[in-house]
């Protein structure tokens, strides 16, 4: 492993923040939707914003050289005029520089999901004007933080977000409408090529990628209805996302298949170009999971999420593009979640082999439900399913994979989106009634690894 390897844990703003309400903040359409719908939220989540420094210092203490956090675009502009919050802009600048000063590469997500509320009341990413918005934000952040962060993406999980925000609708502003989830899907990337295009225009140094939700597809037999079943779930999993931001182009085979059900009119040809002329410099991806498919050619669609943590509730079938299946020789959490690593190795390769991008792991952990009322959290799971998926990716860079960084999902404990704060993922526990940290056994595992740079 190279001495400059990232190691690290991942957090979003939203999750980990809190101060809702605090220092200007505007509210954000979780903020919104939560609040409205009388769900479990996010206010106060792990305090990050006053505990941050307590936080980063565990970081330190635990060997990592790297934290990948988010900013909160409504936390930074107040208005759908642009105007900047200064005191958004003066938490961020403690919060990078506690970074540094602590030994920390800071590598910055500019949109973790917390969508401005003001920009959701008029359409949100429906409408192309939050695009060219998100790049006008984009801008103030490279111009307040550009000469002490040198690695950037812009969104976390464009699949993710418009996936369920406008399909599934199990997150804002919960649709099932496939038009709508074309024209934000759409308009995310090329909200993402337009920030890049600030990058580049301004001459900023350093990097700037992507995030994706990376889930590489498998098939069930070697016939051809499954390879086409394969290559649709591919489509809809993983190639709008990399193939648009690191080739500069939405699949040509997915662009016929959706224009034979709907309009793809909007997508004109100068927004086009702007995509194609504006790449990203490396691919960060975020796995979790694999996806195993097969054929679904008669039956109705059918999207549900598993959310409860009620085994077996998934469904995944979407007639004419695939059906997801599970293994019957995997373990799966109570998530309904694949824990295969395997899938993390073959991905790497396979990306890499497509893009020829260096890749940052950027999220990879597991959510339980866990007793945090003991001495110690004795997290034996976690250990093994970090264990085998950094595994897995030394595995992928012997044979040939440009892997430059793993970050793991989560450093210490979140809100977890509609999950509430009962699916743990961090390496510290905290406790959500007094906000205390308290390390896991995985914490100081983690450290070794770290500090033999990944020998197992
Ligand atoms: C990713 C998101 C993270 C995080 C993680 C775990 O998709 O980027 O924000 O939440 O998944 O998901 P969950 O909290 O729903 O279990």
């Amino acid at each position: 492993m190279n001495s400059n390897f990232l190691w690290g844990g991942a957090t979003a703003s939203y999750q980990c923040e809190g101060a809702w309400n605090i220092d200007d903040k505007a509210e954000s359409m979780w903020d919104h939707y939560l609040h409205e719908n009388n769900l479990e939220n996010g206010d106060v989540a792990s305090d990050h914003y006053h505990h941050f420094e307590e936080d980063i210092k565990m970081m330190k203490d635990g060997g990592h050289n790297a934290y990948r956090f988010s900013l909160s675009w409504p936390r930074i502009i107040k208005n759908r005029a642009g105007d900047i919050n200064p005191k958004g802009i003066a938490f961020y600048n403690k919060l990078i520089n506690c970074c540094l000063k602590n030994g920390i590469t800071p590598f910055v997500t500019l949109y973790h999901w917390d969508l401005p509320q003001y920009w959701q009341e008029v359409g949100g990413w429906l409408n192309l004007d939050t695009s060219r918005a998100f790049a006008h934000y984009a801008e103030v952040c490279f111009e307040a933080f550009g000469d002490k962060v040198k690695l950037w993406t812009t969104f976390n999980e464009p699949k993710w977000f418009t996936v369920n925000g406008y399909l599934i609708g199990n997150y804002p502003p919960a649709e099932h409408d496939l038009q709508h989830t074309i024209i934000c899907g759409f308009n995310v990337m090329y909200a993402n090529a337009l920030a890049i295009q600030k990058f580049r225009q301004g001459k900023f140094q350093g990097q700037i990628g992507i995030v994706h939700s990376y889930s590489p597809i498998d098939g069930i037999d070697d016939t051809i209805e499954t390879k086409i079943a394969m290559r649709n779930a591919d489509n809809y999993a993983n190639n709008w996302v990399l193939d648009t931001a690191a080739l500069g182009s939405f699949p040509i085979d997915l662009l016929a298949k959706l224009s034979e059900t709907n309009d793809i009119s909007f997508m004109k040809p100068d927004l086009l170009k702007t995509i194609a002329e504006n790449k990203v410099d490396f691919l960060g991806l975020n796995y979790y999971a694999r996806t195993l498919v097969k054929p679904y050619t008669s039956g109705e669609t059918k999207m549900v999420f598993n959310n409860s943590g009620k085994k077996g509730s998934t469904q995944m079938r979407i007639k004419n593009w695939f059906e997801q299946v599970m293994d019957p020789n995997s373990e799966y959490t109570e998530w309904d979640t694949e824990i295969y690593p395997k899938g993390l190795e073959d991905g790497l390769i396979r990306a890499y082999q497509k893009y020829h991008l260096p890749i940052f792991v950027t999220e990879n952990g597991v959510g339980f439900h866990e007793n945090i009322n003991v001495n110690e959290v004795k997290d034996d799971y976690r250990i093994s399913f970090m264990n085998d998926h950094i595994n897995a990716l030394m595995n992928a860079q012997d044979k040939g994979a440009d892997v430059r960084g793993y970050f793991t999902w989560s450093p210490f404990d979140l809100y977890s989106w509609m999950n509430g704060v009962e699916k743990r993922y961090g390496l510290v526990a905290v406790d959500f009634s007094t906000l205390k940290r308290k390390p896991k056994a995985s914490y100081f595992w983690y450290k070794k690894i770290i500090n033999s740079n990944g020998k197992l």
